[in-house]
């Protein structure tokens, strides 16, 4: 288990929930004092990402790249892949390939959460499950290309409608063609849409490849009403061993967010638990 935490360059997602905003150096400087592993990047594009100093400030900070969002397609550019308009659907694949290529060369895997769109009046859920299931399939094999997975998070029911819970997660990657897909079990979208959550975690077992480690509220781990050891034995029992990352609202502010992260990953995740993490032949 490896600990992340977000920084969002994303001017129209300001008040998104990300943990550091704005500016790259600040949040790797923060995110090292406090004695993370990682950072997670939400960026406007691939050239944005690109134009950053991130290997300077990576290696600066012994931190490393846990994985690059795609979200701005859609904030930015109304992007999706299961857009009606095959020109839009094509964009919208290219624009996370960019991403997807800027994020490999950190070997940061891609995430793609809410340019997965939805099925509405003008795209039945099987076109959409369709358009999905092509464009996974076209952009998971990219990935592989290059040496990294491609992160598939199911969504709450107020952000998608195509599949929002780990089992319908594993049901749509089991019908992909490409192998080079793994779920992002974020647990806030999970609070909502799982009868449990440790459940959950099971039911994505294997497949899970990315956590999005935040509370119940979007707010930092512990600020909210979330159980995190179930969670935490679950992701044992699954073998889990990627990142945990924090994707929560800078309340009351980054610094603090970031630290009450940190502090609630020590306490679920302690020292047994990472022992178990990096030696799991012992544990089992
Ligand atoms: C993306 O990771 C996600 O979870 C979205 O709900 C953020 O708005
Ligand atoms: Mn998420």
């Amino acid at each position: 288990m490896k600990s992340a935490v977000t920084v969002s360059i994303v001017e129209q997602a300001r008040k998104g929930p990300f943990v550091f905003h704005d500016d790259v150096a600040q949040g790797c400087r923060s995110a090292a004092e406090l004695g993370f592993d990682a950072v997670e990047l939400f960026a406007p594009s691939a050239e944005s990402i690109s134009a950053l100093p991130l290997k300077q400030l990576l290696d600066q900070n012994s931190l490393r790249l846990a994985a690059v969002g795609t979200g701005a397609g859609m904030v930015i550019h109304g992007l999706h892949l299961c857009d009606a308009d095959a020109d839009r659907r094509t964009r919208a694949r290219e624009f996370i390939r960019d991403i997807i290529s800027a994020g490999a060369a950190f070997q940061a895997p891609a995430i793609i959460g809410s340019m997965q769109g939805k099925w509405d009046a003008v795209t039945s859920k099987e076109t959409a499950l369709e358009f999905l299931r092509e464009g996974l399939n076209d952009l998971g094999d990219f990935a592989a290309s290059l040496n990294v997975p491609l992160f598939y998070e199911p969504l709450n029911r107020y952000e998608t409608n195509l599949a929002t819970t780990m089992k319908e997660g594993v049901e749509l990657l089991k019908s992909l063609q490409t192998t080079n897909v793994r779920l992002l079990a974020d647990l806030f979208h999970m609070n909502i849409e799982e009868s449990c959550i440790a459940d959950g975690i099971r039911d994505g077992g294997s497949y899970i490849g990315h956590v999005h480690f935040v509370d119940s509220n979007r707010q930092a781990a512990g600020r909210g009403h979330m159980d995190f050891q179930p969670v935490a034995e679950a992701l044992q029992e699954i073998g889990y061993d990627g990142y945990a990352s924090a994707e929560a609202f800078p309340i009351p502010d980054s610094t603090e967010a970031a630290r009450q992260t940190i502090e609630t990953y020590r306490r679920v995740f302690g020292e047994s638990a990472s022992a178990w993490w990096n030696h799991p032949q012992q544990g089992m």
